[in-house]
């Protein structure tokens, strides 16, 4: 590996390219949040460029997927339009042995959940330091809660055993605005023993709109490692 270089950065752009690399010509394709899924759509717009790849569109899951696809040339079109999307691809924040996965880091798991779970492939790209045993292990839960509702609900989270945060912008300005106009509440848990229950449970709390488990969507995890120096999917 090139001395200097960020292994991170370089796992993150070989499994973002891996990803795009799957893409097929006259696609429609779900386009996820992150810094992983952003090398995906600059790959997915060099594509396009040398025109090996022809006729795709995309649906943005944040106004940051939106602006990425732009910059590279990516048609965008919305749920209004299609009757269908071929293949998603987003990155994560934890997955586990099940493939089930905690999104919601970038904040943007609700425009995630509804584009990952509506398509007929999704596919998840990591580096390997989010593979955990168990979900929760390193990662809080995002919620997306409703302003009005953030101290009723963050008191119901408690009385589940979670341990709930608002999420501060940087240098602490003041809470995360979601692309919905809401906030996150990121929840730790002690152990997470039942993924599925639980994100049913914590979308039942009234003045949630969605949290970051992801449970039994994920058709397939491709993860970005590194190997005698090289980083490889
Ligand atoms: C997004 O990708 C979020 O759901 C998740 O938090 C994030 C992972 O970010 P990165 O690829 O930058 O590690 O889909």
């Amino acid at each position: 590996m090139t001395a200097g270089v960020d292994p991170v950065k370089l796992m993150k752009q070989e499994v973002g390219k891996a990803a795009a690399d799957r893409v097929q010509s006259g696609t429609i394709v779900g386009l996820g949040t992150g810094s992983t899924t952003a090398y995906t759509i600059q790959f997915l717009g060099d594509r396009l460029k040398s025109s090996e790849l022809k006729d795709i569109v995309g649906i943005p899951t944040s106004f940051q997927a939106a602006v990425l696809a732009k910059q590279y040339g990516i048609p965008l079109t919305t749920l209004d339009a299609v009757d269908h999307i071929d293949i998603a691809i987003d990155g994560a924040d934890e997955v586990d042995p099940q493939k089930n996965l905690i999104k919601g880091g970038g904040a943007a798991h609700t425009r995630e959940k509804i584009v990952d779970y509506l398509a007929d492939q999704f596919i998840v790209v990591v580096d390997s330091s989010k593979i955990v045993d168990r979900l929760g292990s390193s990662f809080a839960v995002p919620v997306e809660v409703i302003p009005m509702a953030i101290s009723p609900v963050m008191r119901a989270i408690e009385k589940l055993g979670g341990k709930p945060e608002l999420r501060m912008g940087v240098k602490k300005a003041g809470p995360v605005i979601t692309d919905q106009g809401n906030m996150v509440v990121d929840v730790r848990f002690d152990s997470i023993d039942n993924p599925a229950e639980l994100e049913k449970t914590l979308n039942n709390i009234p003045g949630v709109l969605e949290n970051g488990i992801f449970v039994g969507v994920t058709d397939l995890v491709l993860i970005g490692e590194v190997q005698d120096g090289k980083p490889v999917v």
